[in-house]
């Protein structure tokens, strides 16, 4: 076989041993052909085809064919290797979901429709032990190990107190059916998921914080820890609370993660934390709507830390892409946000992007952009009783209050501001209802105040 392919590699065929001394060596695009006499011994050879074993999985690479006397270091008999850059992949493999022709089997177009669960480097198929139906997901309990979920829509149920990871291919969805929990974290757990869409869930699911108020629609958590990394969190709906995660006591961490359309009839459009921390790396979150807080609500003594996030389109009556309330003596709830853009949310009374109320810790706001949000007081910010808030570096532009505050609405809190950037905001930029505040506002911008040294 003697076939051209321009870019191949041809490293290793430089260190074939009977190539002639006036041999200028391969070039792109030729295969090797060698039948000239050792130079050594003056015998002639008669040559045969190898194939590069790149991977060294025992299987040839056809692009990269090798005519020579002797089997050079490296290379094999057979060019049956379908991948030849990734050795869990060749012809004695066992076909398995993870998005590859794992076996490089001849009529494999994809792995849709099957599931595998891999413990302890034994692989299982599980793709019938998943197969819920659109009307009945189905109910299983995942113990230790690694699931992977190919193509397709899976209708389940499922729940976990051990170490899993979920892992999607080819676009895979877990679905609730519109009727219960997707994934259910039990105490002790320690769940990853990882590039997979969970849908559809319907969170009824109480937690010890609030025994009358269920949620949890995509993962209902409790005393565990949930990463979620380039998963999508999307159209769940909760009864109450946390449409998409209903956090009691959870260490939860989300990496370019999407969560849109989530729907919940009272608190947490999407979110819900109760004495829980979540760490927020990139990621957007979309459409949530909530009563209070339509993407995200903590309480009880909970942290938000959020680093290069985009909300946008979120609805609350309160707090139309965060809702932060202390309500409960001695639990404080700080909120970190970082490099985050709001755009167009929709806080309906108080404060589009964030809504910070009622004996909560700290705020801190730096590099942010506010953007069109649109609230009755406090468009964007709407900050009471708060014991620190810090905005630095930060814009806001175009953002409108019905009554006041256009951009920030403050009261009984202490605030801090340092290089703020105001622009268009309606009626107004500040408003504070006390003047308790230590703000340098941007040049030109407005600060209209009820009382206190400073106020006309
Ligand atoms: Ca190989
Ligand atoms: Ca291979
Ligand atoms: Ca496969």
């Amino acid at each position: 076989m003697l076939a051209s392919h321009a870019g191949q590699n041809m490293t290793i065929l430089l260190l074939f041993a009977c190539t002639s001394p006036t041999d200028t060596g391969p070039t792109s695009g030729d295969s090797v052909v060698d039948s000239e006499p050792s130079s050594d011994t003056g015998d002639p050879c008669e040559p045969s085809t190898f194939f590069v074993d790149g991977d060294g999985d025992g299987f040839g690479s056809a692009d990269q064919p090798v005519e020579h006397c002797e089997q050079p270091s490296g290379t094999v008999d057979n060019d049956q290797d379908c991948d030849d850059t990734n050795a869990a992949v060749n012809p004695d493999a066992t076909e398995v979901c993870d998005g590859l022709n794992t076996s490089c089997a001849s009529d494999w177009v994809s792995d849709e429709g099957t599931a595998t669960f891999w413990e302890g480097g034994a692989s299982a198929d599980w793709s019938a032990s998943l197969s819920g139906t659109e009307h009945e997901p189905l109910e299983h309990d995942l113990p230790d190990g690694e699931l992977h979920v190919c193509g397709g829509t899976w209708f389940v149920a499922l729940s976990t107190d051990d170490d899993l990871t979920l892992i999607g291919h080819e676009d895979a969805v877990l679905s609730g059916s519109d009727v219960g929990t997707v994934l259910e974290v039990l105490p002790g757990a320690n769940v990853v998921v990882r590039d997979l869409t969970l849908s559809n869930g319907y969170g009824t699911i109480a937690n010890v914080y609030d025994p009358g108020a269920g949620g949890g629609g995509a993962i209902w958590c409790e005393t565990a820890t949930v990463d979620l990394e380039g998963a999508r969190l999307i159209d769940n709906e909760a009864h109450r609370r946390g449409a998409a995660v209903m956090a009691g006591d959870c260490e939860l961490t989300l990496v370019d993660t999407e969560v849109a359309r989530n729907v919940s009839a009272n608190i947490g459009g999407a979110i819900q934390l109760d004495a829980s921390t979540m760490d927020v790396v990139g990621g957007s979150f979309v459409d949530n709507e909530g009563y209070v807080g339509g993407a995200f609500y903590l309480t009880r003594g909970s942290t938000l830390s959020v680093n290069g996030g985009h909300f946008e389109g979120n609805i609350g009556a309160y707090g139309g892409a965060i809702a932060v309330e202390g309500r409960y003596d001695g639990e404080i709830d700080d909120v970190y946000l970082v490099d985050t853009t709001f755009v167009d949310n929709d806080g309906g009374g108080y404060g589009a992007a964030v809504y910070d109320y009622w004996h909560s810790g700290v705020l801190e706001i730096e590099g942010c952009s506010f953007e069109g949000s649109i609230a009755d007081e406090g468009a964007a910010l709407f900050l009471e009783d708060l014991a620190s808030a810090s905005l630095t570096t930060s814009s806001f532009s175009t953002n409108v209050a019905a009554e006041v505050g256009g951009a920030l609405f403050v009261l009984g809190s202490n605030v801090t501001g340092t290089e703020l950037d105001f622009s268009g905001n309606t009626p107004d930029d500040v408003y504070d209802a006390d003047l308790g505040v230590g703000m340098t506002l941007g040049e030109g911008a407005s600060l209209t105040c009820t009382a206190g040294a400073g106020c006309e």
